[in-house]
């Protein structure tokens, strides 16, 4: 697509891979190309910091994060940005990703996460969330999404 939108997918480990598949997919389905990249809010935080600076003026227009156990990483990115930031919790941990849902869904008033479902059906959602944002400038994206709703119907 001509001036694509620009979209992170971030995930906060390499053993989060298999669960954000379908969003990685669907994301393309629509016309959108992420860009993806693997840090830790916890074990690399001066690389989520830079990138969460430098985000906005590298062209990014909306960043899904995607983390596990106390979920970090969504929560710092939007600490750092104001563009719209979509969480997918994994659920990587004993407590079977509820533990990620409340570290993302409990951000302090005035810096929100856009909290989706937990797992791959989070995955998914955050892709269309995050088509839905980038649907309000781009209608080949909108085009698609409408596409994709009526296959749902169907
Ligand atoms: C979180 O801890 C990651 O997002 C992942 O879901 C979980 C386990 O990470 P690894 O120990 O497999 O790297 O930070």
């Amino acid at each position: 697509m001509e001036n694509a939108p620009k979209t992170a997918v971030i995930l906060g480990s390499k053993s989060d891979v298999p669960h954000m598949d379908g969003c990685v997919e669907l994301l393309r389905n629509f016309g959108i190309e992420p860009e993806i990249k693997i840090m830790s809010a916890h074990r690399q935080p001066e690389a989520v910091a830079a990138f969460a600076q430098g985000a906005a003026k590298e062209g990014f227009e909306v960043i899904i994060a995607a983390a596990g156990l106390a979920a970090h990483l969504p929560g710092t990115i939007a600490s750092w940005t104001i563009l719209p930031v979509i969480g997918v919790p994994i659920p990587s941990s004993s407590l079977n990703g509820i533990d990620a849902l409340l570290s993302m869904v409990q951000m302090p008033t005035g810096v929100p996460v856009g909290t989706v479902t937990v797992g791959k059906a989070g995955g998914i959602n955050a892709a269309v969330l995050a088509a839905e944002i980038l649907a309000l400038k781009y209608p080949e994206v909108k085009e698609n999404l409408i596409a994709y709703r009526k296959s749902l119907s169907e």
